[in-house]
């Protein structure tokens, strides 16, 4: 008997017809296991079917920005922004409690194994200077914050906080440096410091390369680093073991799934 695939889902930000339409070819007999690299609900136009759909189906998923973000809103940490966020239907719905305890189980990144690979999940990136422990401890410190005083994490966690983290640096600033890591890189400098103005494909300083270009220690371990969030990247790493999935579905390009044995990736277009 052939092994259940695993595949790793892109980023849905509540393309719900896409992602089912997506689930139907990657497991149409609803025996393989996926995971989403985070970023579920926003800016798209049905985040409440795909929260509905996460929670009934026990669908597991990295955290994005996006996640957070609503976790903030429904928290009371954070307002919904009319002009730009798209999941006033969830707040409706009045579901705060269950939304925030399911997604609150979500890690910021997640290894996953197959035929002894390992791959490494995350919504936007990790430091090149990690090893997976490093990764591993970074995401425990924040989940750990989460769960044991979330309107505390909620409500200090906006932050462009981008300078790199030292022994000094207070855990507040260490928890907003860490999450900007993990759910709103793409530029890194050598040091360390993040540019989180840059959404396009090049920074506009040459001290800042995308984070997947310096070599990283973490891929000594895992095979891949499989990661969404930058959809002007379009896929494009030039990179054999660190692919990004974020095909840019709710800005009408596709949601893709890649799986993990042969990395082979599967995309349904996006409906507009
Ligand atoms: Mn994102």
């Amino acid at each position: 008997m052939k092994a259940k695939s695993k595949f790793i889902i892109g980023d849905i930000q509540g393309c719900y017809k896409e992602f089912k339409n997506l689930i139907k070819l990657i497991d149409p007999k609803k025996e393989n296991k996926f995971v989403c690299v985070g970023d579920l609900v926003n800016r798209g136009p049905e985040s409440e079917k795909v929260v509905d759909f996460v929670l009934e189906n026990n669908v597991k998923s990295v955290l994005g920005n996006h996640d957070l973000h609503l976790m903030a809103i429904l928290i009371g940490a954070k307002k919904h922004n009319k002009k730009k966020d798209t999941m006033m239907r969830i707040i409706n719905k009045n579901k705060a409690v269950e939304i925030i305890d399911y997604f609150s189980q979500f890690p910021f990144a997640k290894v996953i194994s197959n035929n002894n690979k390992k791959s490494l999940i995350v919504h936007a990136g990790i430091l090149p200077t990690w090893s997976l422990e490093n990764v591993l401890s970074a995401n425990e410190e924040l989940t750990e914050s989460l769960k044991n005083d979330p309107e505390k994490f909620f409500s200090t966690m906006y932050s462009d906080r981008s300078k790199a983290i030292s022994k000094s640096t207070n855990k507040k600033n260490r928890r907003r440096y860490l999450i900007n890591v993990f759910t709103r890189m793409r530029f890194l400098s050598k040091n360390n410091k993040l540019d989180l103005q840059t959404k396009v494909k090049k920074s506009g300083s040459n001290k800042f390369q995308p984070w997947f270009a310096y070599e990283h220690k973490c891929l000594k371990e895992v095979e891949n680093i499989i990661f969404g969030h930058w959809a002007a990247l379009n896929g494009v790493t030039n990179h054999n073991n660190i692919k990004g999935i974020d095909l840019g579905c709710v800005w009408g390009g596709s949601l893709a799934a890649i799986n993990i044995e042969d990395k082979s990736i599967v995309t349904v277009d996006s409906i507009k």
